[in-house]
């Protein structure tokens, strides 16, 4: 949307306003929810004209939806991508993309941390099909250099990434990858578009968990994939979406993702601050060991999450002395801070990434892709901070008296 002066709007406005006209509504505000599983054809022709893609039209809401049409448009713009297919849930969207990116004999590249189902996906449910994933450490792109193979098709990572908050540097292996000819696919859910646009820097697909920051009220499930090619966002449509995974998202989800959108500006915001301040405390106690957050001067990857993202996101993750031990009985002495996994939510949660998202990995699988036994991972919310920090720090207390 541009707005007086051909000046283009800004990201909360586009947010809050992209795509849609009241006018063309009755003057409705809100968009409305088409619940519509089907379309009714003038005639047969047009029908088929629909089904062998000639006519733009709707002809099941698996394949299109103008509610999900409305939100994807706003993705694509937040993005800066071309096209956006929205999806069920996060791995709804992730497995559509890859299935419709992959063939049997194709290798993934990915860098050594993913979330847990992730993981899961490339190394045991693709794997099923003869498409094989090899890890690598990302975040030293020379070692991409070196790592591309014949058969690889897809260079797959998050950044930062779930749980241990690795950042990889999306502009540098971009490169190298499509030097290759080989496409590059980056799960942005921590950053969410207001922080991070990994089109902008050269990745050919975005992906989210729209169940978290984006939805940002912890009330439903959804996914979406950008992309900076329409064909390819189209074929994801019409072959991953529509025939393998039929990952659909619910109009009224849709609508509950655009009511979420419109703070999303906001809430980040306030979810970069508070997040800041839960760091520093956790840096300054004594009964932590490491803390993983990019916005602390010392976090060694600090110069890229400074030039790659505008703030340094609500996620913190961090190890105590005394270990798993010791992360334990901090989670079990917390009041406020909700024992929960997910995140992005106005609450603030606590989970424990070796027992639960990232229990699809092997105790040596995790050692060997850097998630250590005792962390412990913060999604911070968006209650007062001073609450915060006080429930934070009285179970640090806690975890290190016992
Ligand atoms: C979690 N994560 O607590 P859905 N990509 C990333 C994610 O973090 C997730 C997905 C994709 C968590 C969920 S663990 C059982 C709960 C970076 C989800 C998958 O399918 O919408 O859950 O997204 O870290």
């Amino acid at each position: 949307m541009s707005s007086q002066q051909n000046r283009p709007s800004g990201f909360s406005t586009r947010a809050i306003h992209h795509g849609y006209q009241a006018a063309d509504h009755h003057g409705a505000l809100v968009p409305p929810i088409y619940t519509s599983a089907t379309y009714a054809f003038p005639d047969v022709a047009y029908g088929a004209r629909c089904f062998a893609g000639t006519e733009a039209g709707y002809f099941y809401s698996r394949v299109g939806n103008p509610t999900l049409a409305l939100l994807e448009a706003r993705l694509a713009s937040l993005e800066e991508g071309v096209a956006a297919v929205v999806f069920g849930s996060g791995m709804g969207a992730i497995s559509s993309t890859l299935w419709s990116m992959l063939q049997q004999g194709d290798e993934v590249l990915a860098d050594l941390t993913l979330y847990g189902c992730t993981f899961s996906l490339l190394n045991h449910g693709l794997t099923q099909f003869g498409v094989t994933t090899r890890h690598i450490d990302l975040t030293d792109p020379n070692q991409l250099m070196n790592a591309i193979g014949p058969r690889t098709r897809v260079l797959y990572f998050e950044t930062p990434a779930n749980p241990n908050m690795r950042l990889i540097d999306i502009a540098a292996v971009s490169n190298i990858a499509h030097r290759a000819g080989i496409k590059v696919v980056v799960d942005n859910t921590y950053c969410t578009p207001y922080l991070q646009r990994p089109l902008t820097l050269g990745a050919d697909v975005s992906l989210h968990s729209v169940t978290k920051y984006l939805g940002g009220h912890g009330d439903l499930m959804a996914g979406a994939a950008i992309f900076s090619d329409a064909e390819l966002a189209m074929h994801v449509r019409v072959f991953g979406l529509k025939d393998m995974t039929g990952a659909v998202m619910s109009s009224q989800d849709a609508h509950l993702v655009m009511r979420g959108l419109k703070t999303l500006s906001l809430r980040m915001d306030r979810h970069c601050q508070t997040a800041q301040m839960v760091a520093e405390l956790l840096q300054s106690h004594p009964a932590t060991e490491r803390v993983y957050f990019p916005g602390l001067p010392d976090f060694p990857q600090y110069e890229l999450a400074r030039r790659q993202m505008s703030q340094f996101g609500g996620m913190v993750a961090f190890e105590l002395r005394g270990g798993r031990d010791a992360g334990i009985r901090f989670m079990d002495a917390l009041q406020l801070v909700t024992r929960a996994v997910s995140l992005g939510d106005a609450e603030t949660l606590a989970q424990h990434p070796a027992s639960m998202t990232h229990a699809t990995y092997t105790p040596e699988e995790r050692a060997a892709h850097g998630i250590s036994e005792g962390l412990v991972r913060l999604s911070i919310g968006l209650e007062d901070p001073a609450d915060i920090l006080v429930d934070v720090q009285q179970a640090l207390d806690q975890a290190q008296n016992t």
